[in-house]
């Protein structure tokens, strides 16, 4: 157990490369996949997630602790399908068309991944039939859309009523600076989340996982 808190803090640190080495030596010592990747992984970025609730750290650390855990996570993923660990949900995520701001959703991709969501990332500027298409694509049971620019919240409408009319059952939420939890009510969304660490609440919500 010592070694996983080391992992966690490795994380928390952002030291990729102690994370890596960390994440491969408890593998090698017969450490179980699945605590590694709670008690390592997970539990580093759930620190670090009750630490930016305190206003205690800033973007870029968060940036850089979300690194280290995807460069370890490559490590474990392998491992994790061999041991059939099946992820906390499926999540698909991307900037809606016309937007190609992509700092914040890339940070709650990243966290997303940090608690364990599989999670696809379709990028920016991306119209609603590729939503549609994606969502079917990748299975995803929580859609995210991202934008920045009040001239693209439209778009947000636009796709969910893609979504809707092609049947897709996905559950979705908004978000970006200017989206309002009284916009997704208004457009028929599930659910808004200020930020990336109350995206992940709200998607362990949605796919009825603790909270
Ligand atoms: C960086 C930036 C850019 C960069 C983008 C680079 C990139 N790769 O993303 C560049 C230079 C390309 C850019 C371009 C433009 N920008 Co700009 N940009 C910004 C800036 C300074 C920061 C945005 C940012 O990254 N914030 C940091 C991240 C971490 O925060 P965030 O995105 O809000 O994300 C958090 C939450 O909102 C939430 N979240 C985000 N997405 C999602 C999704 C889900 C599902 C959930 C649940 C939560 C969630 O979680 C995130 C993490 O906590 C903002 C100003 C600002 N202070 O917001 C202007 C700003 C957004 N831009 C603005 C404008 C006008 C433009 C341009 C039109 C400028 C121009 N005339 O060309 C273009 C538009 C280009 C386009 N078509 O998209 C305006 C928008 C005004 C408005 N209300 O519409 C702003 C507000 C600046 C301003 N004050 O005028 N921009």
């Amino acid at each position: 157990m010592a070694d996983l808190k080391e992992l966690a803090d490795a994380v928390v640190r952002g030291d990729q490369s102690r994370a890596v080495e960390l994440t491969r030596a408890a593998l090698a010592g017969g450490v179980a996949v699945k605590s590694i990747l709670d008690d390592g992984l997970i539990g580093g970025m759930d620190i670090l997630a009750a630490r930016w609730k305190r206003n205690e750290v800033y973007i870029p650390e968060v940036l850089i602790a979300a690194r280290a855990m995807k460069t370890a996570m490559e490590v474990l993923e392998p491992e994790l399908a061999r041991a059939g660990v099946k992820p906390v949900g499926k999540f698909m995520i991307g900037t809606v068309q016309g937007d190609l701001h992509d700092i914040g959703k890339n940070l709650v991709a990243m966290m997303m991944k940090g608690a364990g969501f599989e999670v696809t990332d379709v990028g920016i500027d991306v119209p609603a039939e590729k939503f549609v298409e994606q969502v079917r694509k990748s299975g995803a049971q929580v859609v995210g859309m991202s934008a920045l620019l009040t001239t693209t919240m439209p778009a947000m409408e636009k796709t969910l009523k893609a979504m809707k009319e092609a049947g897709v059952e996905a559950k979705v939420m908004v978000g970006g600076a200017p989206v309002t939890g009284g916009w997704a009510k208004k457009i028929g969304a599930d659910g808004h989340a200020e930020d990336a660490i109350a995206a992940v609440s709200l998607a362990r919500q949605l796919v009825g996982a603790q909270p």
